[in-house]
């Protein structure tokens, strides 16, 4: 069981106390254009903190959103914010005005800590967001952050925070509607590090992590910063990172340990030339379903074994998830240490082994939603309902379905999508593909699969019967995809995950 004490600073703990432990003059942070020691990070993090608690007004509690794409500034900033005891509201990059004025609304937030690079969105969303009342702008520019940085001391005294205030107001991407703020502790950020990381990821202090996944997805936030901090190593930060750019920068920094998505993963299979992963020795995949296909060609180009992972904003980050030595591919794992997860029916009532329903789990992180009504949905009897069909086997793996509401009926058959996408996954010509259920009068709904083909391959009729023939063999044959589409590429938010809810309208199209 993980036990804090009732005072506690999250930003404390991971950086204050390192310097503490003598890791000051180890690289923290690295990015293509600058790299910053635990102390550099601590320096500025100090000046940023007096900046808003002494000229920007803010006091304990007060929520600041932040906006900026993965580099130190947003680091530095985000630790400021939870050192001088506020709650931080990171935003995604590509986030567009109207998104934004609904987060400040939605969250009360009167002041935003923003790249000039991102100002345009920043501007509008001023217009339509009465609630902000100030903007700092970084990165150049008159009035700037670092002018005010520069005229404050280098010292801050954190704030006094319980282990239980509220320090991050994490968005989930609004797959399943409007999107719903979480609210996280302090001591759960501390508890997803000594949780998944320590006992399941098991990094060290000389690792360097890389990733793709933005801050703002608690994913990256885990992943990318707070993981590493925990242990005194070092992090990557890319602003931006196509996998091709991933697999370079892995090379390029000799990075050990990654953090994507199953896409960028298949996509880099593709990409890799003879010791571009010499580095590399933990590789975790979440935010989306890994399909065995992608795990199979991952460990035969590399060696490598891919660590599987479900986490939530929810939760704040991975609940299931093994280490390499328990990995059973195509299971996304056992439930990391300090939760529980079950299998429910649509009562709550818990499902024996080898039974499929409803993911539900509880431990050290939960969901506690901002002024949601969707709380008594999410949270049931103490469980976090999270949404996902899955089955649990007589070891205690657990084996991913789909979404609760990606399962396809069709004839009375219920289908899970990401299955059929499996299948697909494993024939040559297919690169990507998303699977949902379109209307159908006599069947109620077809399994219709959107495919992307690798270079080389072109659509036809021939390919379709091909692709159908190759899904019956591979699984069973009702749940072949009766209609194919071919697309450029497919339909995703920025944090990767496929959008099969555009994917479903086009199919109602
Ligand atoms: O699986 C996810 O989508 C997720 C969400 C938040 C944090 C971590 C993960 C893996």
């Amino acid at each position: 069981e993980l036990n804090y004490p009732e005072r506690l600073n999250c930003a404390v703990e991971l950086l204050d106390r390192r310097i503490e432990a003598g890791d000051g003059d180890r690289r923290c942070i690295i990015t293509p254009g600058e790299t910053l020691t635990y102390r550099d990070l601590q320096e500025r993090v100090n000046r940023i903190a007096n900046v808003l608690t002494r000229r920007l007004g803010l006091v304990p509690g007060g929520r600041v959103m932040l906006r900026s794409a993965n580099n130190a500034m947003m680091v530095a900033t985000y630790f400021a914010v939870l050192k001088a005891g506020g709650v931080v509201v990171a935003t995604m990059p590509l986030l567009r005005a109207k998104e934004l004025a609904y987060t400040i609304q939605k969250a009360e937030i009167p002041l935003a800590l923003c790249d000039v690079r991102l100002a345009e969105e920043m501007e509008k969303a001023r217009t339509q967001a009465s609630r902000l009342e100030r903007i700092v702008y970084w990165g150049g520019g008159p009035d700037t952050l670092e002018a005010m940085m520069a005229e404050e001391p280098a010292e801050f005294e954190a704030c006094d925070t319980a282990s239980d205030d509220v320090c991050l107001l994490g968005f989930t991407s609004g797959t399943t509607g409007v999107p719903k703020g979480t609210m996280h502790f302090h001591r759960d950020m501390m508890a997803i590090c000594d949780a998944y990381s320590t006992q399941v990821l098991r990094p060290e202090r000389d690792d360097v992590f890389i990733g793709s996944p933005p801050l703002a997805f608690t994913f990256g936030l885990g992943g990318l910063v707070l993981f590493p901090m925990r242990v005194g190593a070092a992090t990557v930060l890319l602003e931006a990172a196509p996998p091709d750019k991933l697999l370079e920068a892995i090379r390029e920094y000799k990075a050990t340990v990654s953090f994507t998505a199953p896409t960028a993963y298949r996509a880099m299979i593709d990409m890799l030339q003879p010791g571009d992963l010499a580095s590399l020795r933990k590789c975790v995949s979440a935010g989306e379903t890994l399909p065995k296909a992608t795990w199979d060609a991952w460990y035969e180009a590399t060696g490598l074994k891919l660590l599987d992972g479900i986490g939530a904003t929810e939760l704040l980050h991975i609940f299931i998830g093994s280490p390499e030595e328990e990995v059973r591919p195509g299971a996304t794992g056992r439930p990391v240490p300090g939760y529980e997860a079950r299998i429910i029916d649509e009562e709550g009532n818990e499902l024996p082994p080898n039974t499929i329903g409803r993911l539900a789990v509880r431990g050290p992180t939960g969901c506690r939603y901002l002024a949601d009504d969707r709380q008594a949905d999410y949270v049931q009897n103490g469980w976090n309902v999270t949404g996902d069909t899955y089955m649990m086997d007589d070891d205690g793996y657990f084996w991913y379905q789909a979404r609760s509401d990606d399962m396809i009926i069709s004839s009375g058959y219920n289908i899970a999508g990401p299955e059929v996408e499996g299948a697909l996954l494993t024939h040559p010509a297919v690169a990507f593909c998303g699977v949902v259920g379109a209307p159908d009068r006599e069947r109620g709904q077809v399994v219709k699969a959107y495919v992307q083909l690798r270079e080389g391959h072109a659509p036809s009729p021939d390919l379709v019967k091909e692709l159908q023939d190759h899904v019956k063999s591979e699984i069973a044959p009702y749940k072949y995809p009766r209609q194919i589409a071919f697309v450029d590429s497919l339909p995703r938010t920025e944090s990767g995950k496929l959008r099969r809810v555009d994917l479903r309208e086009m199919a109602r199209q």
